[in-house]
């Protein structure tokens, strides 16, 4: 593979429901996509997940796309490339900035798996031919209004019910749901709200058998959620603090968590994801595959990687009716009884809807 074009289109679409979480709401998402076409005419898609600000981690569409423009599309373009697996290599002289590597590695990943006749997720190694899927419910206006969203999502077949916390708004919310729904799959993710001083509150959700809480305290932290787990039941489980695969190695060997959220945006593309998924599998530690409010693209990718063996909880990738109400693929993803089928075609198995994509476009730039 030689790429030999590649285009960058700067996207905005309007989520359905206002997603908050415990650091603010967002009503809609600005994204990059990244259309890359090979010597051989091959074209592969990737979906930047950074957002427009840096609330989740430090990057943001800005930021990728000055990455991508200035760093990262000078060292890959019209380089000879047999295999995905040699993008961290190239970009080896960057530091960090996963969100944005990710979109390439991507693109290739797509491009790599239509030229040998794969399916993505066959060209990953998955096996799986359907996915297990949860929902992540953002925090609502009331009390009311969540057991609501939360029964909606049961009946709606979802496996497991996740739910945003923060400060004042925990071992309440949590009471109330389990008085509701006894026995559903619930977990909670507080996006680093909370410190070592809230040991107190954070314990007292032992009693809800909690699948997990996921990231309570600090973004860039693996030492006090290693002291936290030591006076908590809930198994913890770590979003924004994993980078990399080296992150994961050092939070399991500190004890900081029982399960990993994998992002493929945020651990620098598939070749590390799966690297993480393959160690975790070899320790014995379940993995899931977390989300980023992603439309067609970066959903299409979340499915293909789920379908490794090691993501044995179900993951955040809902159907792509839950955000949109037109998604940027065809066919839209469909969750069914919980399930989304994972695609047999070749490459990501969704055709991107350029018709769609250039409706929602608000800046576009080439590179050759
Ligand atoms: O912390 O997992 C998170 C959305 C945006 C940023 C971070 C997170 C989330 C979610 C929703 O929880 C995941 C999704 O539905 O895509
Ligand atoms: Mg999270």
């Amino acid at each position: 593979m030689r790429l030999t074009d590649i285009t960058i289109r700067h996207l905005k679409m309007q989520l359905k429901h206002p997603f908050t979480t415990s650091f603010g709401s967002f009503k809609d998402k600005e994204f990059l996509l990244l259309e890359a076409k090979d010597e051989k005419g091959t074209v592969g898609w990737g979906e930047c997940v950074a957002f427009d600000t840096p609330w989740y981690t430090e990057e943001t569409v800005k930021t990728c796309w000055h990455m991508l423009e200035d760093f990262l599309i000078p060292l890959i373009l019209h380089k000879e490339i047999s295999h995905p697996d040699e993008v961290s290599e190239i970009f080896k002289s960057i530091r960090k900035n996963n969100m944005a590597k990710a979109t390439i590695e991507g693109a290739l990943w797509d491009i790599y798996a239509q030229q040998t006749n794969q399916s993505l997720a066959e060209a990953l190694g998955g096996k799986k031919d359907k996915i297990e899927v949860g929902i992540s419910i953002g925090i609502q206006d009331s009390i009311e209004k969540q057991l609501a969203v939360v029964d909606q999502s049961i009946n709606n077949g979802y496996k497991r019910i996740k739910v945003k916390i923060k400060p004042g708004w925990d071992v309440g919310l949590i009471r109330i749901l389990r008085e509701h729904f006894p026995d559903v799959p619930l977990m909670a993710d507080a996006n680093s709200a909370y410190t070592l001083d809230d040991i107190d509150v954070l314990k007292q959700l032992d009693e809800y058998h909690l699948m997990m809480i996921e990231q309570p305290l600090a973004s860039d932290d693996i030492i006090d959620h290693a002291k936290l787990q030591k006076h908590i039941k809930t198994p913890i489980c770590l979003d924004e603090s994993i980078t990399s695969l080296e992150d994961v190695t050092k939070a399991i060997e500190l004890g900081s968590c029982g399960v990993i959220n994998v992002k493929i945006g945020r651990v620098g593309g598939l070749t590390e994801a799966k690297k993480i998924h393959d160690y975790c599998a070899a320790n014995g530690v379940p993995v899931w595959c977390g989300g980023m409010l992603e439309a067609g693209i970066g959903r299409a990718h979340n499915i293909a990687l789920t379908s490794l063996s090691n993501f044995v909880l179900p993951g955040d990738t809902a159907g792509s009716s839950h955000y949109w109400e037109e998604d940027i693929i065809t066919p839209e993803v469909v969750v069914q009884d919980g399930y989304i089928n994972v695609p047999r075609e070749n490459g990501i198995g969704f055709t991107p809807n350029i018709d769609a994509i250039e409706r929602f476009t608000i800046a576009t730039k080439h590179y050759h």
